[in-house]
């Protein structure tokens, strides 16, 4: 099966491109994208660059181009569910843009007409990673990620984004890669460990955790490859 893994940044993606051996890099698009074979898959992994419209371009990419039957994203995410700790896994169950704004119209936050509020991620992947998380002894928490255009580093505006969307996490990237993936029929899954908690002092703990997060969600990403039917 033809699987793409992506990641924002660079450090998101490092700790697979160590585990996979071998890979050759194609230049398109503006960006470079690593293909392999790994457990008995062709892999596509790329890092986008952060925010919404570089991870819309590289998720389509990946489905138009290299033809990804999946897409998995692996990244860290600032927590806001009090029970999510730094380094702690989050899958997420659905995703919404928490910086869409056209409520002058009498839309809800978060809404684009003819799109949906939430788009949900592929309930067989999430089964999949609650399996994998049984058999790896390691807590995975499941919720709605919240996802916008800005590096969130106020307790002000967590919690208005917690109120108004129900969010566990939040981040840059998931809900335009979902975006991507609904529209492209492209069953996804959105993995990301908590590297901070996007209130005051979330830019001092994201630059500690960014490396250690990452390999967090990047090691059961790739465990989850191993066990994805061929
Ligand atoms: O890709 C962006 C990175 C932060 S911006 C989104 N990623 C990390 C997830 C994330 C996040 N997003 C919004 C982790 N914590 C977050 C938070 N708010 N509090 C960045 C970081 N370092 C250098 C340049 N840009």
């Amino acid at each position: 099966m033809k699987i793409a893994i992506m990641g924002a940044m660079r450090e998101e993606i490092d700790p697979i491109l160590e585990s996979v051996g071998t890979y050759t890099a194609i230049e398109h698009a503006g960006n470079i994208f690593y293909t392999c074979s790994y457990a008995g898959h062709e892999l596509i992994i790329a890092y986008s660059k952060i925010g919404k419209v570089f991870s819309a371009i590289t998720a389509s990419v990946m489905c138009e181009r290299f033809g990804a039957q999946a897409l998995l994203f692996s990244g860290v995410a600032g927590g806001i569910s009090k029970e999510l700790n730094i380094g702690d896994l989050i899958m997420a169950s659905t995703l919404c843009q928490h910086d869409v704004d056209i409520v002058a119209f009498g839309h809800p936050y978060g809404f684009i007409p003819e799109g949906t509020l939430m788009i949900e991620s592929d309930p067989a992947l999430r089964s999949l990673a609650s399996e994998v998380a049984v058999d790896m002894g390691i807590e995975l928490y499941e919720g709605i990620i919240a996802t916008g255009d800005q590096f969130v580093a106020s307790s002000e505006r967590k919690s208005w984004i917690q109120q108004t969307f129900n969010a566990d996490a939040l981040e840059m990237e998931g809900a335009s890669v979902a975006c991507v993936c609904q529209n492209f029929d492209v069953p996804f899954f959105v993995l990301r460990a908590i590297s901070d908690t996007a209130d005051g002092g979330a830019s001092e703990d994201f630059d500690a955790f960014l490396k250690s997060s990452a390999a967090v969600s990047a090691t059961f990403i790739l465990e989850m490859v191993k066990r994805i039917g061929h």
